[in-house]
């Protein structure tokens, strides 16, 4: 049957295509953004038929109750991917604050006793319904900001596999009845218990010998993810989770360097981890080798702030070698509490010296090759998924610089048209 023309997007000011190859785009790539002044973009049922400029060829058949949109003086760009948030969880730590204030590091609240410990413990209490309604509202605001797909780790059960298992199955059901698409991430080495504290190859055996399996059994999980970091999985403990992950057919992700530069990016070079995430303290060599193994470097610079560092990831440095860069929210309790992705793509500009257009390329098709996702999401080109958004500014700089409000006008989500504004 052919395809008819259910949803026009027309007289669009500012299109942005993202058009190119199927893969997270690097160096100037990052720059080529397929933007058409005056853009026309036609949509059948679920997917794009057609991106270009002026007016739709006569070939292409129009569907009696075809919609059309005019975004004369917007900007129209793919649905923004959010590559790693710590979605579900239990409660909330403003109570850290204060802490922060005073003077006290995220890892020495963790060391302590508190925050993730403090966030398991919430975790543990909540209801499956309590999480559900609890992530279901981030996501709904994800959803506002223009964001159609998101990745969403566990981590919040560590010991008490049960709870994992409850977030991942939270997950499951909101990819079932929710409009974002979630992308299922295992993250049950995201910090010791305190009964294994001084036996942490016993915990590590748990994870590899009966988590693991489980999780890729039941197909609970397409990631597997480890918080590598100093106080936390060692660079040894990080790669033996991750090569059983790998032998159980879960594709890999780290947090890499976070907080002290310990040799995480290496290890997702060695390992061919799909990205490695935070990056802040790399050096050159653990780049290269990402170059490398085209590993994606994902980059969550409002993290950075909120641990009142002033040491950003050298995005610049990472471009510059070739690396792709994909930027995220790292939506979560404790170091990211915002599931603002347009301000993350302002700190993207500000604090790490990227230009609007690398940073677009950065939250549409690079945090889709983040996620695997590069040949359904990420751009506007035909037969991929129509998840569009229409910004109400008139051009790509003027959605970075005008900062921590949301420009979202409408989101087209699997070709239906809801409005935000
Ligand atoms: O709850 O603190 N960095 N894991 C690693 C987090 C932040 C989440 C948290
Ligand atoms: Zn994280």
């Amino acid at each position: 049957m052919e395809k008819k023309a259910t949803l026009v997007i027309k007289e669009i000011s500012n299109l942005i295509t993202m058009k190119g190859p199927n893969r997270a785009r690097k160096k100037e790539e990052m720059s080529n953004v397929g933007l058409i002044n005056n853009g026309i973009v036609a949509v059948s049922n679920d997917k794009i038929i057609y991106a270009g400029e002026g007016e739709l060829p006569k070939e292409i058949p129009i569907s009696k109750n075809v919609k059309i949109i005019s975004a004369k003086g917007k900007t129209v760009t793919p649905g923004l991917i959010d590559s790693h948030t710590h979605l579900v969880h239990g409660g909330s730590r403003e109570y850290e604050l204060t802490k922060k204030l005073e003077g006290k590091k995220y890892l020495e609240i963790l060391e302590s006793g508190g925050g993730i410990f403090d966030t398991v413990e919430a975790t543990k209490k909540a209801t499956f319904d309590e999480l559900y309604k609890k992530a279901e509202k981030s996501l709904n605001r994800m959803f506002s900001y223009g964001v159609t797909t998101v990745e969403a780790k566990s981590g919040y059960g560590l010991d008490d596999f049960e709870t994992e298992l409850k977030q991942l199955k939270v997950i499951q059901e909101l990819n079932k009845n929710h409009l974002v698409d979630l992308v299922p991430t295992f993250l049950g080495a995201h910090a010791i218990p305190k009964e294994y504290k001084n036996n942490v190859d016993k915990f590590v055996d748990i994870i590899t010998k009966k988590m693991i399996p489980y999780v890729a059994k039941y197909k609970l999980a397409e990631f597997c993810d480890v918080f590598c970091e100093k106080g936390v999985f060692t660079i040894g403990q990080s790669r033996k989770i991750l090569l059983e992950a790998k032998k159980h057919g879960l594709l890999l992700k780290i947090h890499a360097d976070e907080i002290e530069p310990l040799g995480g990016a290496e290890l997702a070079a060695e390992l061919g981890c799909v990205s490695a995430d935070h990056l802040v303290g790399t050096s050159e060599e653990g780049m290269k080798k990402m170059s490398e193994k085209n590993v994606v470097a994902t980059l969550l610079p409002t993290t950075t702030f909120y641990l009142q560092s002033n040491k950003y990831a050298n995005a610049r440095k990472m471009i510059d070698l070739g690396l792709p860069i994909s930027l995220s929210t790292d939506y979560n309790p404790g170091s990211s509490p915002t599931e603002n992705l347009q301000l993350v793509m302002s700190f993207g500009a500000i604090k790490m010296n990227m230009t609007p257009k690398e940073i677009i390329t950065s939250v549409t098709i690079n945090a889709a090759s983040a996620l695997k996702l590069e040949d359904k999401v990420g751009s506007l080109e035909v037969g991929k998924k129509a998840d569009i958004i229409i910004f109400d500014v008139p051009n790509l700089d003027y959605l970075i610089y005008h900062f921590g409000v949301n420009h979202t006008e409408t989101v087209i989500k699997n070709g239906k048209v809801y409005n935000i504004t």
